[in-house]
């Protein structure tokens, strides 16, 4: 992989590479306070934070319109704030509060929003894929141009059901886009002592789904994959593979001891190749803004997080007679 100091011209307007820069910051800043309040003891059960893999969210949503659908696994704090829910409802579900998205009966495994079609949040490996081709299915059911984006791991990517379901999507030219966020572990499993190729998104060529690798640390890259791949469903093709190589800078969940990797591995990733810095040396080399405007985008970054926070510390417990609400019997 090439350095991180490129002097790469971005093909997007400087307004439109500072919102990348806005929208992964708002990541990263909501996940490291996430995982304050975590060990604050404010988050209870399992909390699996993003940081290190936001361009591959906000460079897929970048080619997005009104209408278009996601669905993912745990790892799915990124995915919520990326598409537009709220940052306070999103920290206060994660606190088990009153104001979360699921009533704070959810947590971090389990939100949802009809609004932003964001359908989870989904604990279970792999299961959000062929949930992602039903969703696909009912939009071509329905006639409409909206496509579905089902995120799922590199270890997801060996789950049966995924072949099941890349057989469906292909027999009926369903309109999904399967991501394979590829960040070369799986809990302690590294990619090589769990899967037989070393591009996953070949997996696709049985059954007739084309697919590509993608740099996932370059927002830039990433979006222009996405808009390929939503132009390939929207025209009625059927399914696309994207096979996003990413890497997450903290454990696998914040009960992880790491140690199947070194920190100088981490180390070497977060300063060659930071999707955050890259955007960030593109904005300041390029002229396109100063530090000030970045000063600026980061002080309203920190405001919305911290406001979040506060929400969800204060934000009530959900009362009693909730356990009778939202249940099927
Ligand atoms: C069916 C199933 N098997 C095992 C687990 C335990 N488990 C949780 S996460 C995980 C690793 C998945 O890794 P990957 O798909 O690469 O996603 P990442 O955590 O890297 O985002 C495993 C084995 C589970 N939740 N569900
Ligand atoms: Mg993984």
């Amino acid at each position: 992989m090439a350095a991180r100091k490129s002097t790469k011209k971005p093909n997007v307007s400087a307004e439109e590479l500072k919102g990348y820069y806005r929208d992964m910051l708002l990541i990263r800043r909501f996940e490291e306070k996430a995982g304050q309040l975590y060990g604050m003891g404010l988050i209870g059960g399992f909390c699996h934070l993003y940081i290190g893999q936001e361009a591959v969210v906000v460079g897929l949503e970048a080619a997005t319109k009104e209408g278009d659908k996601r669905i993912t696994s745990y790892r799915d704090h990124g995915h919520m704030l990326a598409c537009g829910m709220d940052p306070n409802g999103v920290m206060a579900e994660l606190t088990g509060r009153e104001g979360g998205y699921s009533k704070g009966k959810g947590g971090s495994m389990h939100m949802f929003s009809k609004e932003k079609h964001f359908y989870g949040g989904h604990g279970i490996v792999g299961a959000q894929v062929p949930l992602g081709a039903g969703l696909a299915f009912s939009d071509k059911y329905r006639g409409n141009d909206n496509v579905t984006f089902a995120y799922f791991g590199d270890g997801a990517a060996n789950q049966g059901q995924v072949y099941e379901t890349f057989n469906m999507a292909a027999l009926w030219d369903l309109p999904v886009i399967f991501v394979i966020e590829n960040n070369q572990y799986a809990m302690g499993t590294a990619q090589a002592r769990s899967t037989s190729t070393a591009d996953i998104y070949t997996r696709g060529e049985p059954f007739g789904i084309p697919g590509e690798i993608v740099d996932g640390m370059d927002v830039l890259a990433v979006k222009a994959a996405s808009e390929k791949a939503v132009a390939h469903c929207r025209a009625g093709k059927g399914p696309y593979i994207l096979e996003v190589k990413t890497y997450r800078y903290r454990g696998h969940s914040m009960s992880d001891p790491a140690k199947y990797r070194t920190r100088e591995e981490v180390q070497k990733m977060r300063d060659e190749r930071d999707p955050i810095e890259q955007v960030r040396d593109m904005l300041l080399t390029g002229k396109h803004a100063t530090e000030d405007d970045l000063k600026a985008i980061d002080k309203e970054i920190k405001a919305i997080v911290n406001e979040s926070a506060e929400f969800a510390k204060t934000s009530p417990e959900p009362a009693l007679e909730e356990l009778w609400t939202d249940i099927y019997a």
